[in-house]
């Protein structure tokens, strides 16, 4: 079974919201903030929890940009479906949780080697405001051995 799950990242001028995730899976990685979409919430309302959650930030108006499907060859972790949003509108105090500890990184400055490898491929078209569907295909290394990104 499929896994639906949000991504969300908070920009800010020329800056974006990265986490280091503290525990659990992506463990040591930077990323956005989300997770697992609970029964009775659509797929948007689960993405301004999990960013709340995670940073103490509310947000508003998130545009939906991406789609991605991640599988791993070996089947170590379930097939996930993940709803990437972006946005600049968000209040509140930005605090570290028990999950996230929250950094503001410079476009130019994003730490891909401290993050999924497929963000390598796909973050440029995020950076280049383009709205994309992908899928990615990982091996028991978290290593990319196949992927495929279409603008939409
Ligand atoms: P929890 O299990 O912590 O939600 N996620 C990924 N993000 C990136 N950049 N690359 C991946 O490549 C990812 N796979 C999952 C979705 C996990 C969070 O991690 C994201 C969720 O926001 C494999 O609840």
């Amino acid at each position: 079974m499929t896994k639906i799950l949000t991504l969300t990242f908070i920009e800010k001028d020329k800056q974006i919201l990265l986490g280091l995730k503290k525990r659990g899976f992506g463990m040591g990685k930077y990323n956005g903030f989300g997770g697992k979409v609970e029964p009775g919430e659509t797929i948007e309302e689960g993405a301004k929890r999990e960013v709340f959650e995670e940073s103490n930030l509310n947000v508003d108006n998130l545009k939906k940009f991406a789609v991605i499907n991640f599988s791993w060859q070996s089947k170590k972790n379930p097939d996930m479906e993940v709803y990437l949003f972006k946005t600049n509108n968000f209040s509140g105090t930005l605090e570290e949780s028990e999950e996230m500890k929250p950094i503001w990184f410079d476009q130019e400055k994003i730490p891909f080697k401290k993050m999924w490898d497929g963000d390598n491929y796909w973050f440029p078209y995020f950076l280049n405001n383009k709205n994309f569907q992908a899928k990615f295909i990982f091996d028991d290394k978290d290593k990319v051995i196949d992927h495929q990104i279409t603008e939409i």
